[in-house]
């Protein structure tokens, strides 16, 4: 049995989470369109015939404003030296941007990337465009890093995958079976809980409030094949919350119908949830509450 842990880094909104779902074939990291969805790194687990794959899926690598920012590029980064694979996700369709350049300049730079990792380059999304538009797009990034392999795939539809994963075998070694058969992840349930619930707000609003949205899971009881779970729901400003909650709490209600659906299906079981909205000024910068909600730079 092979055993390897790969990194996904990249700019935010790029595909890493979709792949790193696609891999472990189970939603372990939520996904949206909108940047900067990832927080903090979620481990997944693949499980192949060849042997098991440890991914590590990573917040995007962007310039840092607000503290949250600095400890999820930090997150990103720090991802790098405990894997065996690096895997570099970029956009099929766009040619290479200042973010992405900024993205490679931060693994390649002298201090960043562990000396003799082997660093692939994945072009994704190729389901959206035509073939031909991908080859000057690989051929532009070819120069931008000395990569192992530059791999285009589709994480969404799996397009290319089956290459990128025997490719990613063939760097790994032999090695005892690290984790139990039907281990898919290390977040807690509580933890795929406050998430879950975080990317069905996201889902359901628009412009920067994702942005300002935390979720707090307070209580959290399993009573056989029922679970009850209480969450608070944090923004930045009142009309935030009033934006959160609906007309008369019907976007509120929407967001946690469809939050329950998802757990209850993902626990198969039952699953009651209450949620609150709460105000916190500021807390992107509040050091205690980062801490709270799980967002450290020590995963
Ligand atoms: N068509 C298509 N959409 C994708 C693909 N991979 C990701 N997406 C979409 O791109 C958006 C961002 O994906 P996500 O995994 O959250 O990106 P991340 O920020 O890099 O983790 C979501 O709307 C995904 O559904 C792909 O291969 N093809
Ligand atoms: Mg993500």
């Amino acid at each position: 049995m092979k055993f390897g842990t790969m990194a996904v880094v990249g700019c935010s909104n790029v595909g890493k989470s979709t792949l790193v779902n696609t891999l472990v074939n189970q939603k372990v990291a939520i996904v949206s369109d909108r940047p900067q969805t990832t927080r903090s790194r979620i481990l997944g687990v693949a499980h192949f015939p060849q042997g098991q794959l440890a991914l590590l899926d990573t917040p995007g690598l962007h310039r840092p404003w607000h503290r949250l920012n600095k400890l999820m590029v930090r997150t990103a980064l720090d991802a790098m030296h405990d894997a065996d694979v690096l895997a570099v996700m970029v956009d099929a369709r766009n040619l290479p941007g200042p973010a992405d350049r900024f993205v490679i300049d931060q693994i390649f730079s002298i201090h960043g990337r562990p000396s003799g990792l082997p660093v692939f380059l994945l072009v994704n999304k190729i389901d959206l465009i035509q073939k031909r538009h991908v080859l000057p797009v690989i051929e532009a990034y070819r120069s931008l890093g000395e990569w192992m392999e530059i791999v285009p795939v589709s994480a969404k539809t799996g397009l290319n995958v089956d290459r990128l994963v025997s490719l990613v075998f063939d760097r790994v070694v032999e090695q005892e079976e690290a984790f139990d058969e039907d281990f898919v992840t290390d977040q807690s349930w509580r933890h795929l809980a406050a998430e879950t619930i975080r990317e069905k707000v996201i889902e359901s609003t628009k412009a920067e409030l994702p942005y300002a949205v935390a979720v707090k899971v307070d209580d959290f009881q399993e009573e056989g094949r029922v679970t009850k779970i209480a969450a608070s729901i944090f923004v930045e400003k009142p009309g935030q919350k009033a934006i959160v909650i609906g007309k008369s709490g019907a976007r509120l209600k929407a967001i946690g119908t469809a939050a329950r659906l998802e757990l209850a299906e993902a626990m198969a079981g039952k699953v009651f949830l209450e949620l609150h909205v709460k105000v916190k000024n500021a807390w992107r910068d509040d050091d205690r509450l980062l801490a709270e909600l799980g967002y450290s730079a020590q995963p």
